[in-house]
C-alpha cells in the first residue's frame, strides 16, 4: 500500500499539529479546508499543500484523501465526522467527539457500523511513564485502589481581555472547562487504573462574569479598552466521583490559574503503593511506597513495560512531550487502518464515553445532586 492520503479540516493551533503528526506518520496532505477561502489559500502556501478545499464536501470528493482530521471547533465535530465516514473515509475526530451526548453515541454507533477507523485524540495516554503507571496497576503492583485525585489547571484564559470560541456554549458546547480539559483527565485516570466511574457529584464556576469580546478564532485575544461581552461557561470546576469498585476520585479543573500552563495531574493510591503523574513533568512517575521509601521511574526505552519502551523514541535525558504523544496517537491511528489496532488507541467509543461523563457532570452541576453515570 503506497502513503496514506489525509485532507486537515480546520487549521488552528490543534491543525497545525495534526498536519506535523500526519507527515511524520508518513501519509500526505492531499489538502486543507479552513474557515474562509483566503484562509485556506494562505494555510495551503505555507504548509506546501497543493489544494485549498473550496469547502468541506470538496475534501470529501476527494478520491486521494483515506483519512480526515476534523479540527474545526467543537459544534462542527458531529456533521463533519458523520459526512466523513458516509463518505467511506477513516476519521480523527478532535475531542470532545460531539457537544450532546446524542451526537456522540450517534457517531459512535456510525463508525462501528462502517468499520473504519475512527479515533480521538486523548493523547495523554501516550505519555510513556503513563503507559508504565498503566501497566503497574494492571500488574497489581499497586494493590486494590483505594483513591484517585488529581486536578488540571491552566491560566491561558486568567486575563478577562482573554476569550476564544471555547468560551461560547453554542461553538464549544454547554461546558467549557470541564469538556475541554476535565475530559481529557476522566479519559486518562479510566484508562490508567482500569476503573469506571459510576456516580458523581459536580459544580462549576464562571469567575470572569465579563470577556473581551472575541475578534476571530485565535487562542487568546487580548483587546485594550475593547467591548465585553457576558461569560455564561464555567472556567473553573469540581467533582467527585465514585467507581464501579467503590474508588473514591476527585478532580480540580481550572482555565483560571495562574502559572499553570497546562498542568495535568494525577495521583492514584493503593494498598501497597501510589504512582503520581505531572504532564509538565512527564519524564518521570513517582511511586510512593511505605516505610519512608520513595521511587523515581524515568522513562527511556531500556526499562519498563513494554508500551513504555515502545513509545520512548529518544533515550532518557532527551525530553519527549506532548507532540511526540500526539505523534504516535496519529501513527497509531494509521497504523490500525493498514494493520493491527494498537494497545489503548482512543476510539469514537472513547469519545462517546467522554460525552456521557460530561453530560452527567453538567447535569448533576445544574440539579446539586449526585448522579448516576449508566
Ligand atoms: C486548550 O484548553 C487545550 O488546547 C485543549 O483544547 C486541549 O485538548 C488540551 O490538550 C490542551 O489545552
Amino acid at each position: 500500500m503506497g502513503k496514506l492520503g489525509v485532507a486537515i479540516v480546520g487549521t488552528g493551533m490543534i491543525g497545525a499539529v495534526h498536519r506535523r503528526a500526519a507527515l511524520l506518520a508518513g501519509a500526505v496532505v492531499r489538502g486543507i479546508s479552513a474557515s474562509s477561502p483566503e484562509r485556506g489559500a494562505e494555510v495551503a502556501e505555507a504548509w506546501d499543500v497543493p489544494r485549498a478545499y473550496r469547502d468541506f464536501s470538496d475534501a470529501l470528493a476527494d478520491p486521494e484523501v483515506q483519512v480526515v482530521h476534523v479540527c474545526t471547533p467543537n459544534h462542527l465535530h458531529r456533521a463533519m465526522a458523520q459526512a466523513a465516514l458516509e463518505a467511506g473515509k477513516h476519521v480523527i475526530c478532535e475531542k470532545p467527539l460531539a457537544t450532546t451526548l446524542q451526537d456522540a453515541e450517534a457517531l459512535s454507533a456510525l463508525a462501528a457500523s462502517t468499520g473504519l477507523v475512527a479515533t480521538v485524540p486523548f493523547v495523554y495516554r501516550y505519555h510513556p511513564v503513563v503507559r508504565e503507571a498503566r501497566a503497574r496497576i494492571a500488574h497489581g503492583d499497586l494493590g486494590p485502589l483505594r483513591l484517585i485525585h488529581g486536578s488540571y489547571l491552566q491560566d491561558w484564559l486568567l486575563d478577562p481581555a482573554s476569550n476564544n470560541w471555547r468560551v461560547d456554549p453554542a461553538l464549544g458546547g454547554a461546558s467549557r472547562v470541564f469538556a475541554d480539559i476535565g475530559s481529557h483527565w476522566c479519559d486518562l485516570v479510566e484508562w490508567v487504573s482500569g476503573e469506571r466511574f459510576v456516580d458523581v457529584s459536580a459544580t462549576f464556576e464562571t469567575v470572569i462574569a465579563h470577556r473581551a469580546a472575541t475578534t476571530g478564532l485565535s487562542f487568546s485575544t487580548p483587546a485594550a479598552g475593547g467591548a465585553m461581552q457576558p461569560v455564561s461557561s464555567e472556567d473553573v470546576a469540581a467533582a467527585l466521583f465514585k467507581t464501579g469498585n467503590g474508588t473514591l476520585a476527585s478532580l480540580t479543573v481550572s482555565q483560571v490559574s495562574a502559572g499553570r500552563r497546562n498542568r495535568l495531574w494525577f495521583e492514584i493510591d493503593g494498598a501497597q503503593a501510589s504512582v503520581a503523574f505531572d504532564q509538565e513533568d512527564s519524564e518521570r512517575l513517582w511511586i510512593g511506597l511505605p516505610n519512608q521509601r520513595e521511587e523515581i521511574f524515568v522513562r527511556g526505552p531500556g526499562a519498563g513495560s513494554a508500551e513504555q519502551r515502545r513509545l520512548s523514541v529518544l533515550p532518557p535525558g532527551h525530553a519527549q512531550g506532548y507532540g511526540n504523544c500526539f505523534d504516535a496517537f496519529v501513527a497509531d491511528t494509521y497504523r490500525a487502518i493498514v494493520a493491527e489496532r494498537p494497545e489503548g488507541l482512543p476510539t469514537f467509543e472513547d469519545g462517546r464515553r467522554s460525552a456521557l461523563i460530561v453530560d452527567r457532570v453538567i447535569a448533576s452541576a445544574r440539579s446539586r445532586a449526585w448522579t448516576p453515570i449508566p
